[in-house]
This record gives C-alpha cells, sequence and structure tokens, in this order.
C-alpha cells in the first residue's frame, strides 16, 4: 500500500491571515466574509484570524509576502478583485498580483492562497463571490486549511 499524504479540514489551532484589497470593495469584502466563515466554521477560533486591508490588487503580493515571513500564521488568503471591463491594464496588474502573490508562498514557505478573482463583468464578479451560490473566499479558506495541515505531514 503506498503512503499517501493529504492534510483534513480541521483548523483547530490554525493561525490565519488574510490579506484583502479595498479596489472593488463590495466584491471582496464578501470574499472577506466567506473566508472568515469558512475558518469559523472549521474550527479556526477568532483569535487565530487576522485581516489586512491594502489599497489593490498590486498591493497583495508585498502584504501577503510580509504576513506570510513574519512567522505569526500557518496560512495567508490573498483576497482581491480585477474586473477587465474597467481595466485597461488589466491583465498588468491580473499577472503581477498573480506571480507576486505565488512567489510570496514559496518564499516564505508557508501556503499562500490564491482567492483573486479576474472577471471580464462585475456580474461575474458577484456569482463568485457568493451572490449565488459559492464564495471563492470560502474556497481560499478551505484550501489554507488543506495545505496547512498538509505540509504538517511532509
Ligand atoms: N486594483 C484591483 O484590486 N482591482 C482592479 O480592478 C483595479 N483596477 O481596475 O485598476 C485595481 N487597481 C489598483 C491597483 O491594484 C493599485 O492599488 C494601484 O495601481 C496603486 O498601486
Amino acid at each position: 500500500m503506498p503512503r499517501s499524504l493529504a492534510g483534513d479540514f480541521s483548523g483547530q489551532g490554525l493561525r490565519v491571515a488574510i490579506a484583502a484589497a479595498r479596489f472593488n470593495s463590495a466584491i471582496v469584502e464578501r470574499l472577506v466574509d466567506g473566508a472568515i466563515d469558512g475558518l469559523t466554521r472549521h474550527q479556526v477560533s477568532d483569535d487565530g484570524i487576522t485581516v489586512a486591508r491594502c489599497p489593490g490588487a498590486w498591493e497583495l503580493p508585498l502584504l501577503c509576502q510580509r504576513l506570510a515571513s513574519s512567522g505569526n500564521y500557518d496560512a495567508v488568503l490573498a483576497l482581491g478583485c480585477v474586473i477587465r471591463g474597467d481595466t485597461p491594464h488589466f491583465e498588468m496588474v491580473a499577472n503581477e498580483c498573480a506571480k507576486g502573490v505565488a512567489q510570496a508562498g514559496m518564499a516564505a514557505g508557508i501556503p499562500v492562497i490564491f482567492g483573486v478573482l479576474t472577471t471580464d463583468t462585475v456580474e461575474q464578479a458577484e456569482v463568485r463571490a457568493g451572490i449565488k451560490a459559492g464564495n471563492k473566499g470560502f474556497d481560499a479558506a478551505m484550501a489554507a486549511i488543506e495545505m496547512s495541515n498538509l505540509l504538517k505531514q511532509v
């Protein structure tokens, strides 16, 4: 039987930082709510959750890097929303954000989860922020718990 490693979804004792962009805040605050809901429903305590807000998706990588390398957290969630329709420099903001968030995780060696919506329209963003069903903030919280618990076993 091969040895199999997998993280479970118990958040007890985990310390999680949420880095949230204020740009498109009506959407992003729904992601923050979804993330906190996901974390607390999986036994992460209120004391174990820190929310840090920055101006926009462009600033998320640096904030994530600081949070991730502080030694104070088991995982970091990057939450933001970049909408193509309103953003002539969409590709630049979205690509740099994705690259920088990934680098923050690699440099710090803890999970830094990409919960940034990149959509063509506000309506698409609303759907993914829980206006109908499914919330990418909640999904990001699940990925953070699973990865934190997986990495403890590796
Ligand atoms: N920031 C976002 O998070 N989403 C966007 O859609 C967006 N648009 O449209 O430009 C955006 N811009 C701001 C950017 O992230 C920085 O905060 C700003 O350029 C200052 O560095």
